[in-house]
């Protein structure tokens, strides 16, 4: 009995990585009457075949799973923003941030261009604003070099999603990471056409240092629909914390008495764009419920 990690999954076949090679497995039938699909990050056990086949028979418990894109056991997630082209949108990035709180995974904000920009100041400000709520922020270039050592060092032996919108660099910085990829970016990247790459399977990229990184961009789609008014203050750190001093349990920090939130946002304990933002977020759920009910 051999035991390692499912780094690709095709059409009832499973790459796995048991450390130092990759055996192709299928998957003992009984799963199947179990309900159990095995998914890429799943620790398994399996028999091997001959030298380099198997045979899947146990699928460790998981830590969790994502839905979009089908990863298990992912543990952080990797937000990529550019600071240019398209500048830095401290709306997207909570947007994102709320997403990858609802799938409780760990967040590391990577900001890319970073030789675009002129003002060293503007690069602080975005890491001050983040400092509040906890996420660590890392600037890169793919360009000068900047920041390339200090991500690497923190998707070391871990397994994480990127995550960001089109043009953000996401594939330029996984070519810096893992050279023979060859990812291929920018406009060529767009020519290539959306349907090829939205149809592809996932597969964990095995990082030089240890760890994986999922190919596919996760949390494709940030429309809130499966968040709910009342969990959405928990989505953001410093407000979940706050929110012990407000003197109603169901407090939603808008317009109750004796809100502690409201109170940290007005002094700035909470960055103000935080609040702001969640308080637009908060509305954009409000309606959906209120259609729905
Ligand atoms: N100046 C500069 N341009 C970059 C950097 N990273 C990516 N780009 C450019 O930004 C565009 C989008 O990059 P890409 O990696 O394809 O983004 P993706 O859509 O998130 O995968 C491409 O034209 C890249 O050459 C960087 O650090 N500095
Ligand atoms: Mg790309
Ligand atoms: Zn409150």
């Amino acid at each position: 009995m051999a035991t390692g990690r499912i780094i690709k999954a095709i059409g009832g076949f499973y790459s796995v990585d048991d450390g130092s090679k990759v055996w192709q497995c299928r998957a003992r039938g009984v799963f199947r009457k179990k309900g159990i699909t095995p998914l890429v990050g799943d620790w398994v056990e399996f028999e091997p075949v001959g030298t380099d086949e198997g045979v899947v028979t146990e699928v460790a418990p998981r830590q969790n799973s994502l839905v979009r894109p089908p990863i298990a056991n992912v543990e952080q997630a990797v937000l990529v923003f550019s600071l240019r082209e398209p500048d830095f949108s401290t709306l997207l990035a909570d947007k994102f941030l709320v997403h990858v709180e609802q799938a409780g995974l760990e967040a590391l904000i990577v900001l890319t261009k970073a030789d675009l920009v002129d003002d060293e100041e503007e690069i602080d400000a975005v890491r001050r604003l983040y400092e509040t709520p906890g996420y660590p922020v890392v600037a890169t270039s793919t360009v000068t070099g900047r920041g390339l050592e200090e991500v690497a060092a923190r998707l070391k032996d871990r397994v994480s999603v990127l995550a960001g919108q089109s043009g953000a660099g996401k594939s330029s910085l996984l070519n810096a990471l893992v050279p023979e990829l060859k990812l291929p970016t920018g406009a060529i990247s767009k020519k290539l056409g959306r349907g090829r790459h939205t149809t592809r399977h996932v597969e964990l990229i095995r990082l030089p240092d240890g760890g994986f990184v999922a190919d596919t961009p996760g949390f494709s789609q940030l429309d809130f629909g499966d968040i709910a008014s009342t969990e959405l203050a928990a989505c953001f750190p410093e407000i979940r914390r706050a929110a012990e001093g407000c003197r109603f349990r169901g407090c939603l920090h808008v317009r109750e008495p004796d809100c502690a939130v409201r109170a940290a946002a007005d002094t700035g304990a909470i960055p103000p764009s935080r609040y702001r933002h969640y308080l637009a977020f908060l509305t954009e759920i409000r309606e959906r419920e209120a259609r729905r009910y």
